[in-house]
């Protein structure tokens, strides 16, 4: 299945690789978004296809879902399945404590319901997803389409009385219409640089009305894996 790859996705195929080891016979299993999920739906596949794996998937989105039943991958909705053994995502950064931000992808929030759910949580990476301080990479906020942009301005306002300075937020686009999420909502980016105090802000953004969840998966994640252009993997 590797082929000739890149060594960016050499790093996430060994990572997803590696991770799909953590699958057991007969386990409900959920299914990140992403290309580095992608890439662990397909060995996921090649798992059920070749060893006969039984494996129940509940997909975090329509992408994965549409592949993961070409893959070969049973598929059922978190409702049927209830609970589940583990979840395999990708992230757009993690800190030493597994802190993530995700949402990078626009859903973070399905992914955030269907990690929560499960008993382990075990997150696949490259290098450049490694991170000291959670922040670089634009936090992602769902919110609800009515009145957005009132909530836009509280979450401003939140950010300025957490002394969160020279921040700017932005409506996420589709061309010239706005991004719309799986769930019919739309994406605001908060460009902080650097976040001092992760729990708390995420703590605080969900008590805004408005705001359905936001990016930071805070003692969600159990594991990561994380793969290199090289074939290495580290498990961390
Ligand atoms: C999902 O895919 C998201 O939460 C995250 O935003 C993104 C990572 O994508 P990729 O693996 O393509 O870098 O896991």
């Amino acid at each position: 299945m590797s082929g000739e790859l890149s060594p960016i996705d050499t790093a996430k195929f060994v990572a997803a690789k590696r991770a799909v080891e953590f699958v057991e016979d007969g386990m409900r299993v959920g299914l990140g978004t992403g290309s580095t999920a992608a890439w662990m739906v397909r060995c996921l596949g090649e798992l059920v296809r070749e060893a006969g794996l039984t494996v129940t998937g509940v997909p975090t989105s329509s992408r994965t879902a549409d592949l993961a039943r070409q893959q070969g991958i049973k598929v059922v909705s978190l409702d049927e399945a209830k609970w589940l053994d583990l979840t395999i995502d990708g992230t757009d950064e993690f800190d030493a404590d597994l802190c993530l931000i995700k949402g990078g992808g626009g859903v973070h929030l399905l992914e955030k319901i269907v990690a929560t759910a499960s008993d382990r949580m075990v997150v696949i990476a490259d290098p450049s997803k490694s991170v000291d301080q959670l922040g670089a990479f634009p936090l992602p906020i769902e919110v609800i389409p009515f009145g957005w942009q009132t909530s836009k301005s509280l979450v401003e306002e939140l950010l300025t009385s957490m002394d969160v300075l020279g921040q700017t937020t932005t409506l996420r686009m589709n061309g010239d219409r706005p991004f719309i999420s799986d769930e019919g909502n739309y994406i605001i980016d908060l460009h902080l640089k650097r976040i001092g105090d992760p729990r708390r802000l995420s703590m605080v953004l969900n008590q805004i009305p408005g705001v359905v969840e936001n990016g930071l998966f805070i003692d969600i994640c159990d594991v990561v894996v994380v793969g290199h252009g090289d074939g290495r993997v580290e498990v961390s």
